[in-house]
């Protein structure tokens, strides 16, 4: 077969999550014909500011569908590595369209997405109730027990909505999690009822997922494809076990989307000027202190879809490191570098040691990596409002220093760098 035209371009998380990937997407959204979701779920939340016709700005929250359906030539593709919580999806569905998105046939799904049920939420709830203490801190979305109903080969995928035995296969589902949990609140015939009422709602957005992205890249549509979640949330490469339970590396792009690994041309890490995490789990350069706060205040550092403050600290270029080798990032978008105008001095974390040593690597022990030794590198700040800059040349000396330190660092050039939540807030340097 012929090699794609024009391939295809993702945009990964590089940190734990929260990066600002939604805003990128929503950008490069403007060049492509297909914006894809290829992991994860109505956990992720990815928050965009729009001008409206009369200049206003519009914040879109994007859970389930992918951000770049604001860009009214954009088709969303819903792949099959996907979880889908059906009400979700309509709800927000509805939400945008009531914000005055037209989004009509522009919406497809893998046929081979898997189905996230309420009882896959209650019993999110309930394993956490089990953690106690050591509570993952999960969005309670349902995601991890969809995933474990998908590993564990009982899971319900979308064209078994449109199968016969759907109900059958429903209650059997239900009736092992009370098995597992006791007997929880939870209605098994209006769950049933209610889906199916749904298939006939969801029918005509339904894909052969396969089919479809190898026809739009024979076709040379340009295709972008929106990451979900973030590299140290990854279930294999993550915080183990404080992470999420799909596969948010470039992995999780060629399984969830079923493609072909020569067809991916551009890679962009986005990478946030400090470092953030919702929910539990270790995260070495936590400032739990007034720089903590600043991060937080300054960077409106709160859920997109719980609401919840997110936990922050200093930028720790061992994560990025391990991150880059992961992903293979062709490009990076350091973003929210405005949140650090206000500083005297940035720290960049650029070593762990461990027993006096320094380590390569990170480690996956969590009782190791609760161990390491942080080492710092300092660097002046540079105490200006870059939020109105528009060029890279208009950055202070020591902003431009920040980025220089981080590309030699990782050895990738950073193409965007985002000073405000806006659109128009993004500088391209090449
Ligand atoms: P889950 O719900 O099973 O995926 O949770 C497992 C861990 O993954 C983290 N996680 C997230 N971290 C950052 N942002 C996420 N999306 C929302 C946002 C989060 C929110 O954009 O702000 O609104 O709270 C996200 N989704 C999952 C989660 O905190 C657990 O650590
Ligand atoms: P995502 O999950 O990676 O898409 O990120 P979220 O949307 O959950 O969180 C990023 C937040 O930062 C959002 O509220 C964005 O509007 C905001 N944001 C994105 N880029 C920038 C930036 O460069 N500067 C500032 N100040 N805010 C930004
Ligand atoms: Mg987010």
């Amino acid at each position: 077969m012929a090699p794609a035209p024009e391939g295809i371009s993702v945009v990964l998380g590089a940190q734990w999550g929260d990066e600002g990937k939604g805003k990128l997407v929503d950008i490069l959204a403007a060049e492509a014909d297909i914006c894809a979701r290829c992991a994860g779920g109505n956990n992720a939340g990815h928050t965009i500011v729009v001008p409206n016709a009369k200049g206003e700005k519009i914040k879109y929250a994007f859970n389930l569908l992918p951000s770049g359906l604001i860009n009214p030539k954009c088709t969303a593709f819903i792949g099959s590595g996907v979880v889908v919580h059906v009400p979700s999806l309509f709800n927000e569905l509805d939400t945008l369209e009531r914000k005055g998105l037209q989004v009509n046939d522009r919406l497809k799904i893998s046929d081979r997405a898997h189905l996230v049920f309420g009882f896959h939420q209650i019993v999110d709830g309930l394993k956490e109730i089990e953690l106690g203490g050591s509570s993952i801190g999960t969005t309670k979305r349902g995601i991890g027990p969809a995933y474990s109903s998908k590993a564990s080969r009982s899971g319900l995928r979308v064209h078994h909505l449109y199968d016969p035995s759907f109900p059958a296969k429903f209650r059997k589902l239900v009736e092992g999690r009370f098995k597992r949990y006791g007997h929880f609140e939870f209605d098994t015939e209006g769950e049933i009822e209610m889906y199916l009422a749904f298939a006939e709602r969801l029918r005509p957005y339904i894909v052969d997922g396969i089919t479809f992205m190898q026809n739009a890249l024979q076709s040379g549509k340009k295709i972008l494809v929106e990451g979900a979640n973030a590299l140290m949330l990854d279930i294999d490469y993550g915080t183990y076990p404080y992470v999420t339970s799909s596969s948010t590396t470039i992995g999780g792009v060629l399984t969830g989307l079923g493609i072909s690994p020569f067809s991916i041309k551009k890679v962009v890490g986005v990478i946030k000027a400090y470092t953030t995490r919702v929910g539990g789990g270790p995260f070495p350069t936590e400032q739990l202190n007034s720089i903590g706060e600043t991060f937080q205040e300054v960077g409106a550092e709160w859920g997109t879809t719980t609401g919840r403050r997110r936990r922050c600290g200093w930028l720790d270029l061992v994560v990025m490191k391990y991150s880059t080798m992961i992903n293979g990032y062709t490009s990076l978008n350091l973003t929210k570098l405005d949140v650090l105008d206000g500083f005297e001095e940035i720290k960049i974390a650029t070593g762990y040691k461990l027993d006096g040593k320094q380590i390569d690597g990170f480690p996956a022990d969590l009782d190791r990596l609760a161990q390491v030794e942080v080492e710092y590198e300092t660097l002046p700040g540079w105490k200006t409002d870059i939020s109105g800059c528009t060029t890279y040349e208009q950055l202070p000396e020591n902003a431009k220093k920040y980025i220089k330190f981080i590309e030699d660092y990782l050895n990738v050039k950073v193409q965007y760098v985002g000073v405000g939540p806006g659109r128009d807030q993004n500088l391209i340097l090449f």
